[in-house]
């Protein structure tokens, strides 16, 4: 594909908490930094997302007395994977990654950020009917197609753009730039999921 003036690059949280050493570790995931940096550099229009969550999150194992991490429980909207306690407010672990370049964002969506529901995608909160407002960013300012990369390949990234393309964006994601945390086969279906969506699935945007 060639990169247009009207094309997004979103940026799915590239975060210390899902990086080696992080609270929600991804394996391999700074790797990620280089690729979305060198891509950051060849769009007109950058956002990024950042998971950032208020202590006591009820998507937090810890909320659930008895509950382990990576568990799945069923919340009234539907359910919903346990996790470690990770990109809590305004902690070093919710920070971006110290390596990701940053200043050709335009904008940050946060997400995540109401205890009583967690939100993978950068458009929807885990309802499925929340927004974040993303798309009418993307509706307003006249972008049409959304190039994503980041973490982690089969959660936040897989989430954010299966709703791009029921927004009716055209929609790539970029596969050297995402690392998986695979649960259970979780990246297997990730991917399916998304080709069968219509989500271009690319290594990399020569
Ligand atoms: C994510 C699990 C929990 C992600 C965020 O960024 O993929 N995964 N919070
Ligand atoms: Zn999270």
């Amino acid at each position: 594909m060639k990169i247009g003036p009207d094309d997004l690059l979103l940026i799915i949280d590239v975060q210390n908490d899902f990086c080696p050493g992080g609270a929600l570790a991804v394996a391999d995931g700074d790797a990620v930094v280089p690729v979305v940096n060198r891509l950051a550099g060849r769009f007109d229009h950058v956002v990024l997302t950042q998971d950032w969550h208020p202590a006591g999150q009820s998507s937090f194992a810890t909320s659930h007395p008895g509950a382990a991490a990576f568990s799945s429980i069923t919340m009234p909207y539907g359910p919903q994977t346990l996790w470690p306690d990770h990109c809590i407010q305004g902690t070093a672990g919710a920070a971006f990654h110290p390596d990701l370049v940053t200043d050709r964002a335009e904008l940050v969506i946060r997400k995540g950020f109401r205890a009583a529901i967690d939100s993978y995608s950068a458009f929807f909160e885990n309802d499925r009917t929340t927004p974040t407002g993303l798309a009418g960013y993307l509706r307003e300012r006249g972008l049409k197609r959304v190039v994503m990369a980041g973490l982690a390949t089969d959660f936040c990234v897989q989430y954010s753009a299966l709703d791009a393309r029921r927004l009716g964006f055209e929609t790539t994601v970029v596969l050297a730039g995402c690392r998986a945390i695979d649960l259970g086969g979780s990246l297997a279906a990730a991917t399916a999921a998304m080709r069968e969506a219509g989500v271009a699935l690319v290594d990399e945007i020569r």
